[in-house]
């Protein structure tokens, strides 16, 4: 059986459960990490030195980092395309996942922290509207990508819509005002349609 550790409210966690509920696997998820702790505890550093959720323990293999995780899974139990056939299309999929993880999650982190984490008296105005900027100016670019194509590497989906699908909840669901981007919101609410995205990754925003 494999092994999730990791709260399911994070959005790191959230890719590993719905990559893993996408390729079929049986998979034990145990809270921890925030609210729950655990993840300072010695026998959870001797597998994540980083103490930072989630955690993939697969037998006696030990993984972390959650873009290492979904690339794992995808290779290990997937079939093209989720791990993309060829050099070139795995080229692409690494290209939007470094992307994502360089790019657009800091200051969708900024933006989660300031509207989800932080009362509204000591919210700083200032570096929301600074990272609705930055956001929307990144979401804009793979907006451009989509309008001639259903999903990141074409007609199905692959392990390059894991991080900025789990990303494209939040922005979507978190209370701001956002531009429209309709391309990006079609491929969105087709992720929504899918009962592994549901499970995985529309949990309550906290
Ligand atoms: N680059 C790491 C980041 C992991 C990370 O920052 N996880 C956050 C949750 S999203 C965490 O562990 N926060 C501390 C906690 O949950 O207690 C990854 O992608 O796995």
């Amino acid at each position: 059986m494999i092994k999730v550790l990791g709260r399911a409210n994070s959005v790191n966690v959230q890719k590993v459960m719905w990559c893993a509920a996408e390729l079929g696997l049986d998979v034990e998820r145990s809270d921890i990490g925030g609210a729950f702790g655990g993840n300072d505890a010695a026998d959870y550093l001797l597998k994540n030195p980083n103490g930072r959720v989630p955690t993939l323990v697969d037998g006696n293999y030990v993984l972390w980092e959650s873009n290492a995780i979904v690339r794992y899974l995808c290779d290990k139990y997937g079939s093209s395309p989720w791990m993309p056939g060829t050099a070139e299309s795995r080229g692409h999929a690494n290209q939007w996942m470094d992307w994502y993880l360089a790019e657009l999650h800091p200051p969708m982190t900024t933006l989660f922290w300031q509207l989800v984490r932080t009362s509204p008296s000591n919210r700083d105005v200032a570096a929301i509207e600074s990272a609705i900027e930055k956001c929307s100016a990144l979401w804009q670019v793979l907006d451009n990508h989509l309008s001639s194509r259903p999903y990141l590497l074409g007609d199905q989906l692959s392990m390059a819509d894991i991080p900025v699908g789990c990303s494209a909840y939040r922005w979507h669901c978190m209370e701001f005002p956002r531009p429209d981007l309709p391309s990006l919101r079609t491929w969105w609410t087709r992720l929504t349609e899918r009962p592994s995205y549901k499970s995985g990754v529309m949990v309550p925003i906290t």
